[in-house]
């Protein structure tokens, strides 16, 4: 899968992605991460990439044509237009089944804004997708970019080892994850659950699932209406 994140902070974001699983699956060939510094494709002589916002206002505004530029670039060497992502505050919020979807695409782009926003006209012209990672504001879409690149490459055939992967913990089924232990059996005189020491698979499995519950009730009880719950374990959850 191929990432292609249009931004005025490069470095930030390639810094950010080199490392762990996600640079591991890019030394493979699994996925590609490609910035484009959208002040390299400004025409303006002092290399300028916003300007003040008409009606007057608070900061400034990203000008129209560095974005649409760099973008058709990417358009232009793909051969197609690509989906296309706005990370801001205005969009719907980033969750486990669009980190999913995405990881079906060949090419993704990432637009990145900063100051007060970007001309509504070159969004209007090349986005597809407005995606905000949560309710509270942040100065640039460097970092939720980096968040959904992380996201969706775990889900990319590959990118976890077997022992990594992604099929039984939180938010599969729309259940938190149960908790883990690992040596020593006895630290600071808290002791692991003896059922996990006891090499009974079956019993083991059971109690996992019933934490998972417990926990999702305790933390996350929202996510609860939509957890894949058998008949038994409704009943349970309800009482
Ligand atoms: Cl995608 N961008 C910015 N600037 N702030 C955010 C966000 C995105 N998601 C949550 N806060």
């Amino acid at each position: 899968m191929n990432f292609h994140i249009l931004t005025l902070f490069p470095d930030m974001v390639e810094r950010g992605l080199n490392t762990s699983i996600i640079g591991r699956a890019v030394g493979k060939g699994l996925l590609n991460i490609e910035t484009i510094n959208i002040r390299d494709y400004t025409l303006d002589r002092h290399k300028k990439v916003d300007d003040y916002p008409y009606g007057g206002g608070a900061g400034m505004v990203m000008q129209a044509q560095p974005i649409y530029d760099a973008w058709q670039a990417v358009a232009q060497k793909i051969g197609r237009k690509p989906r296309t992502v706005y990370l801001t505050p205005q969009g719907n919020t980033f969750q486990q089944e669009m980190a999913k979807d995405y990881a079906k695409e060949e090419d993704l782009v990432l637009l990145c804004g900063h100051y007060e926003g970007i001309d509504e006209r070159v969004l209007e012209e090349i986005v597809t997708d407005y995606v905000s990672i949560g309710d509270y504001v942040l100065t640039g879409g460097e970092l939720p970019a980096m968040v959904m690149v992380d996201a969706i490459s775990r889900m990319v055939p590959g990118v976890l080892a077997n022992d990594e992967s992604g099929t039984t913990e939180s938010f599969e089924g729309n259940l938190l994850e149960y908790p883990q232990y690992s040596r020593p059996e006895d630290w600071m005189g808290k002791k692991v659950p003896a059922i996990l020491l006891s090499g009974d698979h079956a019993k083991v499995e059971a109690w996992r699932r019933e934490q998972s519950i417990k926990r999702t009730m305790e933390r996350r009880p929202d996510l609860l209406a939509d957890a894949d719950l058998t008949a038994k374990e409704k009943a349970m959850v309800e009482h």
